[in-house]
């Protein structure tokens, strides 16, 4: 008889569905959607339902692994774990802990992950990445504006009149975000999307607008220009709760709408056609995306936006919101072991290969890699390439052996979320959920938060690891005891915190310094920004001539990032690159559908196949990121490790190109 036991999906998904897995004799048999989780229902997508394969794939690593002149031998943990220590007192003796890298992100959310972090700063603090590659520009942006990071609902856009899917595309990122949507439509609410690239969405646009990429903050002004023009805006809003009315009044007073039709490349018309439907329908609810953000003027854009939200009569109302990221609960900052450390250093995770490149006092000597494959998803690809073989000791835990851990010295097998206990949350919807282990792990994988563990008390550091995996858990939900998150509710099913957020900022208090929404900030001031969301250009600074197209390189609907591309239940569905390229554009340049092309940046060029698609901008090329680099098609050969001007954010989308015909 099969078992069914209830976990959650581990990836760093707008999603984090919540998982019924069906086990038969200690074997998994298949992955489906708990219905019990109002977002996920009764449905996966593919990459989750596709666990079953990735769990028992042949290519999986199952034991330690250390490279030699003649391939990768197999060896014991205990070998692999007396190499570490002895590298590790070595460079603690010479160069001290700053001279370890810890490259750390989100390929699994799970919160104990966090202990990984928590044997680096024991050992005294190293150095480690800032910032993110993901989120970081918008979060920062909106913490000046209101002073932190709140979302409403998922279910709230069934309040909206109007929904402005700005820079997302959940067909291929939030896919339970789809019937939510449907229903929103099937209640009467309009849709607006705003994307360079054609968006798939379950009712039809009422306007679309394809901006030429980073000059989304313009179309933002123009329009917020118009509202004020027409005296069309939330007025008892802005003169009850907000801050620098009227510097931002005078400075929007230059953004025409001619200006931005100008930046922007999108006519005057559907400028004043957008102004006209925030005008006409309320509440109006800004679902923004990341890639948006991922753009030397990232920062500055989100903000332009938000004090668009904030005139449109959108904050603090049911069916509004400018809605970036639900981020307002932490498992407890202690799992990290933070104040452990005596000092650390930071890089940003951007410009990571260039500042070890260039690291002194003391230079990288060591690496260790945790849930990443960072020499596919860093941008700048060569340049991390180089950077990793300057490094003289690489560590790689993963479940493959990906493109990172191709560069490693020793590679070290994880669990995948089915083969351990962890606990996830996630910035779209506000449910916690308990990922219980329902299955043994696989040959000899362990979970991160063994390893370190285990490898923390060869160390001698121990004490800093005294708790069972249960008592981590207690441990990690502590802060949210208080909203009902308890180990015994969680082993029933998903839980939704007690005072979780349907609107966000319903009280129309704002964390800033003012209490109030802050159309100008003091703080960004101080921080060396504009205090207003001027425009700025975003910015691969080239000759145009020479890379007259823009490359954008968002996120796949078959795989995250990079996992899953190994995974034929998904690769069948998706399985070569192409280079998404507008027929005119390819005409011009003698391109016919399936021809092989050359990509160029000023950083590196790629080959591979052409896709014509009448749906992009014209002066936009599209290539999904993720693509290994076996597969020939690794979208950051081609990109800017250039950083963003908040938050130390990423650039993916700032890069300027030329393709040509392969002859
Ligand atoms: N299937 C799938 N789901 C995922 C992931 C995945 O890889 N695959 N990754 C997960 C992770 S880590 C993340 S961060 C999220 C990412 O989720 P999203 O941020 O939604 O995804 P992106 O593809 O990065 O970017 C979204 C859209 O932004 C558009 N865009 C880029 N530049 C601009 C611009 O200047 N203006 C406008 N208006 N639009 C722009 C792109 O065309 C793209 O359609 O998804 C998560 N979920
Ligand atoms: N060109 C371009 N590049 C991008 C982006 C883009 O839009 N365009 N998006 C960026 C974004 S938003 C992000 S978030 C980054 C993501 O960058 P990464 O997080 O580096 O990307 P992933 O490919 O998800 O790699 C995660 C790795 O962790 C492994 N893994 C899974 N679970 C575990 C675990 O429990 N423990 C350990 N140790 N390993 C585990 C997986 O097998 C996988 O190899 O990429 C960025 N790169
Ligand atoms: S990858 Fe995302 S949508 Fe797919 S099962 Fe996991 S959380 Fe759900
Ligand atoms: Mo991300």
């Amino acid at each position: 008889m099969a078992d069914i036991r209830l976990t959650g999906c581990s990836q760093d998904c707008y999603d984090n569905c919540a998982v019924l897995a069906e086990v038969e004799n200690g074997k998994l048999c298949s992955l489906r959607g708990n219905p019990a989780h109002p977002q996920t229902g009764s449905w996966l997508c593919a990459k989750g339902k596709a666990y079953v394969e990735r769990v028992y794939h042949p290519d999986r690593i199952l034991w330690p692994l250390r490279k030699t002149a003649s391939g990768w031998e197999k060896i014991s943990w205990e070998k692999a774990y007396s190499l570490i220590c002895c590298k590790l007192e070595q460079i603690l003796e010479q160069n001290g802990p700053l001279a370890i890298l810890h490259y750390d992100d989100y390929g699994s959310s799970g919160a104990l992950k966090a202990l990984a972090r928590r044997f680096f700063n024991a050992l005294g603090g190293c150095t480690y990445p800032s910032g993110g590659l993901c989120l970081s520009a918008g979060l920062a942006a909106q913490r000046y504006d209101f002073g932190g990071n709140a979302a409403h609902d998922p279910e709230d856009i069934l309040n909206s009149s109007v929904i402005v899917l700005w820079g997302r595309d959940p067909e291929k990122t939030n896919q339970h975000l789809l019937p939510v949507l449907k229903k929103a439509g099937d209640r009467g609410a309009k849709l607006v999307v705003i994307n360079p690239l054609p968006v798939k969405t379950p009712l039809n646009p009422v306007l679309t607008l394809q901006p030429k990429p980073g000059t989304d903050g313009a179309i933002a002004l123009a329009v917020a220009n118009l509202l004020i023009t027409w005296n069309r805006y939330d007025e008892t809003f802005i003169k009850g709760h907000t801050y620098g009315f009227a510097e931002f009044q005078r400075m929007v007073n230059g953004y025409t709408p001619a200006w931005a039709s100008d930046v922007s490349g999108i006519p005057v018309g559907n400028i004043e056609s957008l102004a006209c439907i925030l005008a006409g329908n309320k509440p109006a609810s800004f679902l923004l995306g990341w890639g948006l953000q991922r753009h030397a003027n990232g920062g500055q854009t989100i903000r332009a936006i938000d004090a668009l939200g904030a005139l449109a009569g959108s904050i603090g109302v049911a069916g509004g919101g400018v809605n970036f990221a639900n981020s307002v609960r932490s498992w407890n900052p202690g799992l990290s072991g933070a104040e452990l450390a005596q000092h650390s250093r930071h890089f940003p995770y951007s410009a990571i290969a260039d500042r070890i490149l260039k690291a002194d006092n003391p230079p990288i000597k060591a690496v260790f890699v945790t849930r990443a494959n960072p020499a596919c998803q860093l941008p700048n690809t060569s340049k991390v390439v180089e950077a990793f073989n300057s490094i003289e000791f690489k560590v790689v835990i993963d479940q493959f052996l990906t493109d990172t851990a191709q560069l490693a010295d020793l590679v070290l097998p994880c669990t995948t979320y089915l083969e351990e206990d962890n606990l996830y949350k996630n910035s779209w919807h506000n449910m916690i959920i308990l990922g219980r282990k329902v299955i043994s792990p696989q040959g000899e994988a362990k979970p991160d938060e063994v390893i370190f563990s285990e490898l923390a008390q060869r160390m001698g550091l121990g004490q800093y690891f005294t708790r069972t995996i249960e008592e981590w858990l207690e441990y990690a939900i502590e802060p949210l005891k208080t909203q009902g998150v308890t180990m015994e509710r969680l082993s029933e099913g998903p839980v939704r915190p007690v005072g979780a957020n349907q609107v966000a900022w319903s009280t129309r208090e704002f964390n800033t310094p003012t209490g109030k929404f802050e159309f100008y900030s003091k703080q960004a001031l101080k921080d060396g920004l504009p205090a207003l969301p001027e425009y700025m250009e975003p910015g691969d600074k080239v000759d145009e001539e020479q890379y007259p197209l823009y490359l954008l390189t968002p996120h796949s609907k078959y795989r995250i990032n990079s996992q899953f591309a190994n995974i034929m239940a998904v690769r069948t569905l998706n399985p070569e690159p192409r280079l998404d390229i507008h027929p005119y554009t390819a005409m011009a340049r003698g391109i016919a559908e399936g021809d092989w092309v050359e990509i160029r940046s000023l950083r590196g060029a790629l080959t591979l196949k052409a896709r014509l698609n009448s749906g992009l901008r014209p002066d936009a090329v599209s290539l999904e990121e993720g693509w290994w680099h076996a597969d020939g098609a690794c979208a950051n050969f081609l990109t800017s490790d250039t950083v963003a001007d908040m938050g130390q954010g990423s650039t993916f989308y700032d890069c300027r190109v030329e393709v040509r015909k392969k002859p």
